[in-house]
């Protein structure tokens, strides 16, 4: 039973890759992100030594302010994510997006390859493996965005609706055609998220509106494949999180981070591959979700 995803939300998922969550962040949370996107503009811009015209992203985002950390377990979103993915489940990337006004652009067709934000779905350097022509289900974001994307070329990512069950062999491919149907511009008020397979296709659309157009995404893989953007996070960071802050930051609740299976020190078996209990809190958790819900009588209805 999920904890909160609907029929209709997961049916869109599956098919379509995404849903989108409108009011996800109250308009105070928006602005209190967007005050912590502004001051790290600022230091950003002057470590990576670029214009204020440039777009530019902060990887690794949760660790440079506690606004951006506590997104990563997100009571509003956590819950979506628990429901797709299941609860053995890590952080593979956080990532702040800035881009300002174009005010230069040559028009390009969208996504184009060699244009300014070309289709691609998110994968490692060599790719993810394709299997029976499409990329297996390893890993979804919450985008968060901060900024008004309701108008025509703001800026918004556009995914291809349906596009994970196609190989990403076949975006640039000149004999295999997207559909325009297919195509989805996220025109969405700020304070909106999406919950989108990363397999899916997507590129952006430029940014010609007067505003810098500022977004968030989480990235979420299972804890037997790698994070993308940190190996171990910094051990200060670990020591002040919750159980499941430290699961969803790749931790082990043992220092070796392996279990020897009936007490034999012949078979040690990863935490990742064969998790302990106190490995994945997320799992109590979830348990505890569905237990209210049940109280509730939410579940019978
Ligand atoms: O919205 C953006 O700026 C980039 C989105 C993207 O390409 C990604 O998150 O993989």
């Amino acid at each position: 039973m999920p904890i909160a995803i609907t029929e209709r939300q997961q049916q869109q998922f599956d098919e379509d890759g995404f849903i989108i969550i409108e009011d996800a962040l109250s308009s105070d949370h928006v602005s209190r992100l967007i005050e912590v996107v502004d001051k790290l503009d600022v230091s950003c811009r002057k470590a990576q030594e670029i214009t204020p015209e440039t777009a530019y992203q902060i990887r690794n985002a949760l660790t440079y302010h506690d606004e951006l950390f506590r997104l990563i377990d997100y009571s509003k979103m956590l819950p979506l994510v628990v429901d797709v993915m299941g609860v053995n489940i890590q952080l593979r990337t956080s990532h702040v997006d800035v881009r300002p006004p174009m005010n230069d652009y040559v028009e390009q067709e969208l996504g184009a390859s060699g244009s300014f934000f070309p289709w691609h779905s998110d994968g490692p350097d060599f790719g993810y493996p394709i299997t029976n022509g499409a990329v297996p289900f390893f890993e979804v974001k919450i985008g968060y965005y901060l900024t008004d994307l309701t108008r025509h070329n703001s800026g918004a990512i556009c995914v291809v609706r349906g596009s994970h069950k196609v190989s990403p062999k076949r975006i640039h491919d000149p004999a295999y055609q997207i559909n325009p149907n297919d195509i989805v511009e996220v025109n969405v008020k700020p304070g909106t998220a999406m919950l989108w397979r990363t397999a899916l296709w997507h590129c952006l659309t430029p940014n010609l509106s007067d505003q810098s157009r500022k977004c968030l995404y989480y990235g979420y893989n299972y804890r037997w494949m790698r994070p993308g953007d940190y190996d171990r996070q910094n051990p200060a960071l670990l020591a002040r999180c919750t159980p499941i802050q430290r699961q969803l930051l790749a931790a082990n609740s043992a220092e070796d981070g392996v279990r020897y299976m009936d007490d034999d020190p012949a078979h040690p078996a990863s935490r990742y591959w064969r998790p302990a209990p106190e490995d994945i809190p997320l799992r109590d958790w979830a348990d505890e979700q569905l237990h209210v819900k049940e109280e509730s009588g939410e579940a019978a209805s």
